[in-house]
């Protein structure tokens, strides 16, 4: 079955990391029901979803896709590239401990998950303020024996790789025009992948989130989901624009991976 892990909302939501956008008071209240809604929408999926709670003097506990990447052989634990945000792994390495051999990830490698894009057996992996080239090159040594690739990209103007580029398939990418370097758009090219862009004003659907052939896009981008839904995919519509102020997306909030119950 698939499960998902994910963690409450903190008290201290309004405190988070922010790094390229300005701060602006949060609706605790309709950031918390837009998380409930967001699980549900996983249950609906047929999920098994978690709800940690221990994490939650941290500020930015809820976004634990940036604690750890999760493969089908290995659980890596990630070393975030934000201070702040580091002692949230603990919990979550015990979280998947019943299910995966965990490796970790230790200074001076940092490493964000929310850089972390698989597709088929390679991992696209961003250098960002959050990701640092040790951290890229301890993945890749951690993966390779699990057949693994990974293929270095640099984002610009965003907090992770994921914020600008998600994938529909394993050849199909979604890109905000003009936020992947061009020697990084020649890579995808060079790798094969088809690039989707998205719409105008609709950044925020680049960060769709994939559920087996289920495809979740973030609310208030119509044009980028006519388009997505026009190529054929089955898609979900689901807001979380309340956590958008705390810079964090929909694969953010959660780690998605098989285990056997
Ligand atoms: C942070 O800056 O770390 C949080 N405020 C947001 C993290 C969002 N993570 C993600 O999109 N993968």
């Amino acid at each position: 079955m698939l499960r998902a892990l994910t963690h409450v909302i903190s008290p201290r939501l309004s405190d988070c990391e922010l790094t390229f956008i300005k701060r602006e008071p949060i609706d605790w209240q309709l950031a918390e029901s837009q998380h409930q809604a967001y699980c549900q929408m996983l249950r609906r999926l047929g999920l098994r979803v978690d709800r940690l709670t221990q994490n939650s003097q941290y500020p930015d506990a809820c976004f634990v896709e940036d604690t750890a990447v999760v493969l089908d052989e290995i659980a890596i634990l990630c070393c975030p590239g934000a201070p702040s945000r580091r002692p949230e792994t603990a919990l979550i390495a015990q979280a998947l401990a019943p299910w995966r051999q965990v490796k970790t990830l230790r200074l001076p490698a940092t490493l964000d998950g929310g850089d972390v894009l698989l597709v088929g057996k390679t991992l696209l992996v961003g250098e960002s303020t959050r990701t640092n080239q040790l951290g890229i090159q301890a993945l890749a040594e951690l993966t390779a024996p699990f057949g693994y690739r990974v293929v270095m990209l640099k984002p610009q103007g965003s907090l992770h790789l994921k914020s600008v580029c998600t994938a529909l398939d394993d050849q199909t990418l979604i890109v905000i025009p003009g936020c992947l370097e061009q020697g990084s758009l020649e890579k995808l090219n060079q790798e094969k992948f088809k690039l989707i862009e998205t719409a105008l004003n609709e950044d925020a659907a680049a960060n769709v989130l994939r559920v087996g052939e289920m495809l979740c896009v973030q609310a208030g981008c119509p044009e980028t989901l006519a388009q997505i839904q026009k190529l054929g995919y089955r898609t979900e519509v689901i807001d979380t624009r309340e956590l958008a102020k705390a810079e964090g997306a929909l694969t953010c909030l959660s780690l998605i991976f098989r285990t056997p119950d």
